[in-house]
């Protein structure tokens, strides 16, 4: 935990001291002179008194010390009287500003942690039949965030992001949550028009909610956690995505279907040797340590997506934030096709754009056919989201080695 370092104020001794003069040696056998003895005498008074001085100044500095951690105390204390008991995993200590950052943190053996890294999939599942049972059983688990970078998450069926879900419009939905984390938790779906109050109302440790709706409404959409605090519930990895497809004939055949969620972590610590936290400062203050596609920095680019020169490549972009926006962009292409907000009307659509805003708390749905094989990496634009880990690669072609950007 960063605390802040509070350097006592300098001994005002050690600056503003009056030199005095070098005593002059007597030239002759030691005796004195009368003058240089009254002159000795004065310094002698002026020096007793700076003396009196200084020890009353120490002694005021010292005071003043003790307040200034007096006051610290007390901020930390109150801070600590505001935050709620359940807390549990969460570090309140950086109330009194904790905004270093530990962006970019390695271990040594970073490259091979992040070689043998399984990555979270990225591939659409498959649609399920009928009704669409999803069981999402929360857990409080260490989940790794960038190479043998460690964070206490609470994530829905064990991972960061969530299990990524994937209906048919009209399709009926079915969603139980169960709490197996230390406080209470909820589940919010973008996609459904149901009363939040008792759909999305807390539940209990050990407890568990259902409900269903229908998804009638197409695009790719967010699922989280709406527990207050809600920005720690969401920074601590509660979310997900849920792909609702329009119906059959409306969009053209994807060769590929690619779903990213895009996030931040706001870290208490490096988490390298032992599990960072949430911190609350860096959350509010909107200063990431990492930022991820699916839950792990720059995994797509030592296991880059991948597709074939010609193919129709769909990526499904949800940002889960919990506050900044992605702003995405394949480098090397434009995009045929966007669908911004993920409003899958084709008449909507957008063509050979560029780069597109998906918001905090929405989606985007991006076509692209690359005709040239190479390695074409996908971003945030806002740099520096790919310097903090937002960076992946689609491999077109059975093309060789690796790109950073
Ligand atoms: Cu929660």
């Amino acid at each position: 935990m960063a605390s802040p370092t509070l350097s006592p104020p300098r001994p005002s001794s050690s600056n503003g001291a009056v030199r005095t003069p070098p005593r002059t040696r007597g030239q002759s056998n030691g005796a004195i002179p009368r003058g240089e003895s009254d002159s000795f005498a004065l310094v002698a008074v002026v020096s007793v008194m700076l003396g009196i001085l200084v020890g009353v100044l120490g002694i005021f500095a010292i005071a003043m010390w003790f307040d200034a951690r007096g006051a610290r105390d007390a901020a930390e204390q109150a801070a600590a009287k505001v935050t709620p008991a359940a807390d549990a995993g969460m570090d309140h200590s950086s109330a009194a500003g904790g905004l270093a950052s530990y962006a970019g943190a390695a271990p040594r053996n970073a490259q091979d942690l992040a070689a043998a890294h399984k990555p979270f999939s990225a591939a659409m599942p498959p649609i399920p039949k009928g009704v669409a049972n999803v069981n999402l059983v929360l857990k409080d688990i260490t989940h790794e965030i960038a190479p043998g970078v460690k964070y206490s998450a609470w994530t829905f069926a064990g991972g960061a992001p969530g299990p990524v879900i994937h209906v048919r419009q009209g399709q009926m939905v079915k969603i139980t949550l169960t709490n197996g984390g230390a406080i209470p938790h909820s589940i919010d779906f973008h996609a459904a028009r149901v009363a939040p109050d008792k759909a999305f109302r807390d539940v209990a440790p050990g407890e568990s909610i259902s409900y269903t709706f229908r998804a009638n409404d197409a695009g790719v959409f967010m699922y989280h956690c709406g527990t207050k605090p809600v920005l720690a519930h969401i920074a601590n990895g509660m979310y997900g995505a849920i792909v609702v497809e329009p119906k059959a004939g409306v969009l053209p055949k994807a060769d590929k279907d690619y779903v990213l969620v895009a996030s931040e972590w706001y870290l208490s610590s490096d988490g390298l040797t032992k599990p960072a936290q949430y911190n609350q400062d860096k959350a509010r203050a909107r200063q990431p340590d990492w930022m991820t596609f699916n839950g792990y920095a720059g995994q797509y680019v030592t296991h880059p997506l991948t597709a074939k020169p010609g193919e129709l490549v769909r990526f499904w972009v949800v940002d889960a934030g919990p506050s900044l926006d992605t702003d995405f962009h394949v480098v090397g292409t434009v995009f045929n096709t966007a669908y911004p907000f993920s409003d899958m009307n084709p008449a909507h659509a957008l063509n050979n754009v560029q780069t597109v805003t998906v918001p905090a708390g929405g989606g985007g749905v991006f076509d692209v056919e690359i005709d040239k094989p190479g390695l074409y990496p996908f971003v945030s634009h806002a740099f520096a989201a790919v310097d903090t880990g937002q960076v992946g690669l689609l491999k077109v072609g059975d093309v060789e080695g690796t790109m950073s950007h």
